[in-house]
């Protein structure tokens, strides 16, 4: 995953964490997503479907890298980026998928519609993640301009659709490490 150049992980520091807890998961994320056998719901906003085009394509690459096999691929196309949750709610909560990437192209124009829409849409995958306990990514772009949505969608491995799904993907295998366990007895 990205961030800056300056604020990058250091991948020293899991094996710098390990001695010093109990336990640690997800520290294998940045080196291998295995994708193989989840089920993937992709959630892509028609608005604006210039950019989210691209980050759908970005999306199945990193599905595909991740070795998502197509098959167990969805894909809704929903009118724009406000409509996101209901489908990813669907989709999550109908148990067909392990997780839902979420993908749309939120452009600052004149109006104060960007903001209803960009923040209805991430509350409203915020609060379906949390009401289906399933990972909802939210791969949605909330830029100024087009030129900074198409920055953000090209085809290579900055991709914010390709980084969604690889979130995706990374999410549901912490989410089945931190599974709940049985209860340590008491004394043990
Ligand atoms: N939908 C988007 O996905 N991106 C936008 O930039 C956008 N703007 O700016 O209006 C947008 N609006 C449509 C909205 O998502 C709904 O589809 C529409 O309001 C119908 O509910």
């Amino acid at each position: 995953m990205t961030g800056s150049e300056e604020t990058r992980l250091d991948p020293g520091v899991f094996a710098a964490v390990a001695p010093r807890v109990g336990r640690q998961v997800g520290e294998g994320l940045l080196a291998e997503a295995g994708g193989r056998g989840l089920r993937i719901g992709i959630g892509c906003a028609l608005f604006n479907g210039g950019v989210t085009a691209r980050l759908l394509d970005g999306a199945l690459a990193g599905l595909e890298e991740a070795s998502v096999d197509r098959a167990d691929i969805t894909v809704a196309w929903v009118p724009g980026a406000f409509e996101l949750p209901l489908a990813a709610q669907r989709m999550a909560s109908a148990g067909a998928v392990d997780a839902v990437v979420c993908l749309g192209a939120v452009i600052r124009g004149d109006t104060s519609h960007f903001d209803f829409v960009a923040g209805e849409c991430a509350s409203g995958l915020a609060r379906v993640a949390l009401d289906t306990g399933l990972p909802v990514v939210f791969g949605v772009l909330t830029t100024d301009n087009v030129e900074q949505a198409l920055e953000r969608a090209r085809p290579d491995e900055t991709n914010k659709g390709r980084e969604a799904a690889l979130s995706a993907v990374q999410m549901v295998t912490v989410l089945r490490a931190l599974a709940p366990r049985p209860a340590r007895a008491v004394g043990a």
